[in-house]
């Protein structure tokens, strides 16, 4: 098989962001028989397909068809080009939201050059681009078709496990973020210096005030007088930081100790959840992930 003689770039749009997936296209393949399918990734994650695909595609009420080919590459059929797509029936393997996932696809100004990753697809694609009407899509009984199939209920739950994995993501930033912050003010404290405007406990939440580190900002600590300077160029704040999640800090200037808390969003850490942070970090408030030096200053 020669190999690529022209180079496709195929431009997604996927979940907002934007992904580049250049495709390669022999010359000499033209047999127009299906070959055997060497799929770079072998397992085919329904749910996700489902999500992104069936669900999020702006093709609702029209056809908008996922077919799992020999359990290793995904069609799907619309009947009219829906985002994030251009084309009416597409390739995929393993994860849709993958850059690579897309096998083939065509685009709107060459609707007869298909823009595949390599040339083992093309052929398979062309077939079911001119049997989208069959319910084998024309690939006949060496070839097993499965429709993928979900209601409504399921996904719901699909959305709801690809919510998860933000969450997740957002989480990893909490921690990341709170921990730094956390061994900014305790080498603030090593160094000598006081903790202030604690008052009664007064809430501080990165929802309201800057970012600014010198004590102006959200947190009422300066830690430009940090001897090696400030660890921040800008103070974190939460990933979503709205009315619902944002960094709390808390202080005693009596003791010149602190909390710090934040509400975390993945099923995981929350109290029970198979990696629980919120009920396993010592404070006194199960809900919330709690660290500081003083875990008692906020329920
Ligand atoms: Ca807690
Ligand atoms: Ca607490």
């Amino acid at each position: 098989m020669k190999k690529a003689l022209l180079i496709g770039f195929i431009i997604l749009i996927l979940g907002g962001g934007y992904s580049i997936v250049v495709g390669l296209r022999g010359s000499d393949d033209k047999n127009g028989t299906a070959q055997k399918i060497v799929p770079q990734n072998t397992s085919i994650d329904e749910k996700l397909f489902a999500h992104f695909l069936i669900d999020d595609g702006k093709c609702r009420g029209v056809r908008n068809d996922l077919y799992a080919i020999d359990e290793k590459v995904v069609a799907w059929i619309v009947n009219k080009p829906c985002p994030p797509v251009v084309s009416e029936v597409t390739l995929w393997e393993g994860n849709p939201s993958a850059a690579n996932g897309l096998l083939c696809t065509s685009i709107a100004t060459k609707p007869d050059l298909p823009q595949c990753q390599d040339t083992q697809y093309e052929s398979l694609y062309g077939i079911i681009r001119a049997n989208i009407d069959k319910k084998d899509l024309g690939l006949g009984a060496s070839h097993s078709i499965r429709k993928i199939t979900y209601s409504t209920e399921e996904l719901a739950v699909a959305r709801g496990d690809v919510n998860q994995l933000s969450f997740r993501v957002r989480d990893s930033t909490r921690f990341s973020d709170l921990g730094s912050l956390k061994s900014a003010i305790n080498l603030y404290i090593s160094e000598g210096n006081k903790l202030s405007g604690c008052g009664s406990r007064t809430l501080y939440k990165s929802n309201i005030g800057t970012k600014a580190y010198d004590g102006t900002g959200w947190l009422p600590v300066n830690l430009k007088k940090i001897i090696s300077g400030s660890p921040f160029n800008e103070l974190p704040i939460d990933p979503v930081n709205d009315a619902n999640y944002y960094f709390v800090y808390v202080c005693n200037s009596a003791t010149n100790q602190y909390e710090l808390n934040v509400n975390l969003q993945g099923d995981q850490y929350g109290m029970g959840g198979s990696r629980d942070k919120e009920s396993t970090d010592g404070g006194n408030n199960p809900d919330v992930y709690e660290l500081g030096t003083d875990l008692s200053l906020l329920q």
